[in-house]
């Protein structure tokens, strides 16, 4: 009985498994039953003196299909399929091309060799999905290219390019094209009588660890510095220690076994949300197939500062010609500089390439001329954040912008349709919310206005995943989403410390919930003078912080803010002035300070904004509660491990977090801090915001 999932061919002797599984060819049960009844088939046929494993479509198989975990497993397993893979008696030769990922590349580390086309990447990010290698790459993997290199690659999950893999012996060659060129290679193979060796019977790579693991160890503490708490990675660890230091099957076990406890546990279930959330957010219900990204070949950034310059490297670095419009030649000079810059810094690391900064300074150009404008597919707009400022630009941008172009305002906190109201074409104008570094962060929040089109949305998610950039399409409010949720915390902060915290016990309770950075470290880090000014701009006070900024106390650009500074380092130093100032303000406000545990800590750092993200979600201005925490993630270091806002909130349980927010309260008199409706709502019916997502989803099919 054929199956659709994989194909079956014999070409001069040679038998052809093809996985055609799009979009990916993940491994799913089809996949993997296919594939032993190809492969009972070729060992049967006397006349196939070779196997040849690979895949239609854009990409060899890029791992197990990950819909189908924590799901009743379906035999086949995939480690079945690859012990008979790896006990054939007919060499598997194995055609890797586009992106071989996870079980994709254990898959072929069961082939007897790996050919690859010259611009292939393979890789296991199995530690993305909070797991480790579940079908024996942590075992095969160290075999091939040495446990140091190999727990570097499955602890990163960084994807291995085909130069470095056939340097490296992953590979056995690089082919021009993979099916064809796989064929060759086992004939040749077959004429010159090569002998069948098992990866898994390869000891030359683990010999020296066994008798001397020193180096393995510097590797792996190396390669997980930085991430305590997290579970997969200590778990890979072990799992390739265990290659050098166990019998083949002995390793092959107990990876499994750790395989099953990570796949059952929260942590690897966040970050498949996080994984699948990300792609959902790119869907707009209601925006039909046909509207579809226009292409940008030419663009403008208006204003050169911060933002400005690291906006315009996201069009350089994905080889898009940028334009820079500035005020005056000075401040040009200055922005190009600051770029200029930014790549020597990264060439230096050895981030990007020699000559990397000519490559793509090269894509820049510089002019106070706004003629220059009417070349552009996109006009981004990052000047001062004055509404007035952003009027009249959108005013002269509608005179000079060829018709369809977008046009796109880098604001974090002006209203979009006023500025989108001062065009012709509304239709045409959102905002495009980078985070700073822009040239960096990877979350780009696309606020949709009451007038833009599909269109325009369409090319903005579209040029964000060009730049590398993960979009989340929001609505126009203050503070869209991340920032508006943000607003709920930093009220908390400000309140915390009267009533008896300090910024560094706070900071350590929220960085040993994952986050890299606590918010008084990441005020400190922005400048505090950034949200003086917007208080100033709107009137509201935050007693401490205000009195910090009057000292002049901005943080590390002045060398001190909530910390201290020395000498210019960067490391945040505990500063007696600062505690003396809080308590000196406590006692002026009349409140009364009390020893405030953690826990109550690390409720008022998360509740207050998971409330607001019902309300956002109440309101419209998130589309579905994955997308929140999409934002979260990406642009606001919410450890991914631990899924997001609304994830996290559903693992707590609504109804605790509800009674813990009236309880709050009541505590500090703030009615905005009792739970909102649909959070009330949710909690009294049990249910948690992935019920409320499922149903957005429904309701907008
Ligand atoms: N399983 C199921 N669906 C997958 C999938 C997978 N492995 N990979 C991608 N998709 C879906 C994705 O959700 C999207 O769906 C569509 O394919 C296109 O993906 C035992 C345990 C390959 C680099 O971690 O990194 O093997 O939104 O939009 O940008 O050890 O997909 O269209 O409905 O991302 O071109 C290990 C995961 C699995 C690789 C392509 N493998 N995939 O990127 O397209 S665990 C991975 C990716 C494993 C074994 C273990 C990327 C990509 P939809 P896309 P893309
Ligand atoms: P910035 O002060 O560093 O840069 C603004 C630049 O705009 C300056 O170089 C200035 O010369 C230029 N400019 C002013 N008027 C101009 C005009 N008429 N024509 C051309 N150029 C002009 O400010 P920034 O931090 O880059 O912020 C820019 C925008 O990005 C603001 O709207 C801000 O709210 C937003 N934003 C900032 C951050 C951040 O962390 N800094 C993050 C997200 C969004």
């Amino acid at each position: 009985m054929s199956n659709p999932a994989v194909h079956y061919d014999v070409i001069d002797g040679i038998a052809v498994i093809a996985i055609d599984n799009p979009p990916v060819n993940a491994l799913g049960h089809a996949v993997r039953h296919g594939l032993i009844a190809a492969l009972d088939r070729a060992e049967a046929d006397s006349a196939v003196k070779a196997i040849v494993l690979g895949c239609k479509g854009r990409t060899f198989s890029a791992g197990a299909d990950i819909t189908e975990f924590g799901k009743p497993p379906r035999d086949p397993g995939l480690h079945e399929v690859i012990e008979r893979f790896d006990n054939s008696t007919k060499p598997i030769v194995a055609a890797l091309f586009g992106t071989t990922l996870g079980g994709g590349l254990e898959l072929s580390l069961g082939c007897h060799f790996r050919v690859a086309t010259a611009d292939a990447k393979m890789g296991l990010p199995e530690v993305k999905l909070g797991l480790l290698p579940g079908a024996g790459g942590t075992q095969r993997l160290p075999r091939l290219i040495g446990p140091e290199k190999a727990v570097a690659a499955i602890v990163s999950g960084k994807m291995i390019g085909a130069k470095a893999a056939h340097a490296d012996g992953l590979i056995d060659a690089i082919v021009a094209d993979p099916i064809p060129g796989a064929i060759d290679f086992a004939k040749t193979m077959l004429t010159d009588g090569r002998k069948l060796v098992r990866v898994r019977d390869r000891s030359e790579k683990i010999t020296a660890a066994k008798a001397d693991p020193s180096s393995f160890d510097k590797a792996a503490s190396e390669a997980t510095k930085r991430l305590a708490g997290v579970e997969a990675p200590a778990a890979c660890v072990q799992s390739v220690r265990n290659a050098f230091t166990l019998p083949f099957e002995d390793g092959l076990a107990a990876e499994r076994g750790m395989f099953m406890k990570l796949v059952m546990g929260d942590q690897s279930r966040a970050q498949r949300h996080v994984f699948f959330a990300e792609r959902e957010a790119q869907k707009i219900p209601g925006m039909l197939p046909e509207v579809k990204a226009a292409k940008i070949s030419r663009a403008v950034v208006i204003g050169g500062g911060t933002m400005g310059g690291g906006i315009a490297m996201n069009f350089a670095n994905a080889g898009i010609p940028v334009t820079i419009i500035e005020t005056d030649e000075q401040a040009l000079t200055r922005g190009l500089d600051r770029v200029r810059q930014t790549y020597d810094v990264s060439v230096k690391r050895g981030a990007l390439p020699e000559g990397a900064t000519e490559t793509r300074m090269a894509l820049f150009s510089g002019t106070t001329d706004w003629a220059r404008i009417a070349e552009a597919d996109i006009v981004i707009e990052a000047v001062f954040e004055d509404m007035d400022l952003k009027k009249r630009i959108f005013e002269k941008l509608d005179a000079h912008a060829r018709q369809g172009a977008l046009l796109a305002t880098n604001t974090s906190t002006l209203d979009v349709d006023a500025i989108a109201q001062s065009t012709k074409r509304p239709a045409d104008v959102l905002g495009m919310h980078f985070f700073s570094p822009a040239n960096v962060m990877k979350l780009l929040e696309i606020v949709r206005g009451k007038a833009t089109s599909h269109q325009a949305i369409a090319t903005a998610i579209g040029i964000g995943k060009t730049m590398g950039k993960v979009p989340v399409v929001v609505g126009n409010c203050d503070g869209f989403v991340g920032n508006r949720m943000l607003a709920r915390r930093t009220t908390e902060c400000e309140r915390l410390m009267l009533e008896g915290a300090l910024p560094q016990q706070i900071d350590a309770v929220v960085t040993r919930f994952g986050f890299p950075m606590g918010p008084f470290a990441m005020g400190d880090l922005a400048g505090l003078d950034v949200g003086w000014r917007i208080r100033k701009h709107r009137g509201v006070t935050a007693p401490i912080s205000d009195a910090l900024c009057e000292q002049g106390r901005f943080g590390q650009k002045t060398g001190r803010g909530y910390y201290i500074y020395e000498n210019g380092s960067r490391t945040p130093a505990p500063d007696p002035e600062v505690e003396t100032l809080i308590v000196e303000t406590a006692a002026r406000l009349g409140i009364m300070r009390r020893q405030i545990d953690d826990d109550e800590i690390l409720e008022r750092m998360t509740y207050p904004m998971i409330n607001e993200a019902a309300r956002i979600l109440e309101e419209g201005i998130a589309i579905r509660p994955s997308d929140i925490d999409v934002v979260w993630v990406y642009g606001y270091g919410w450890p991914v491990w631990r899924g997001g806002p609304c994830f996290h909130a559903d693992l707590v349980g609504l109804s605790k977090i509800a009674e813990r927010l009236d309880h709050y309260a009541k505590a500090t008199g703030d009615a905005g801090l009792a739970p909102s409706a649909l959070l009330r709502q949710l909690a009294g019916e049990s249910k948690g915001f992935a019920d409320f997502g499922k149903a957005a989803k429904v309701a907008a099919e």
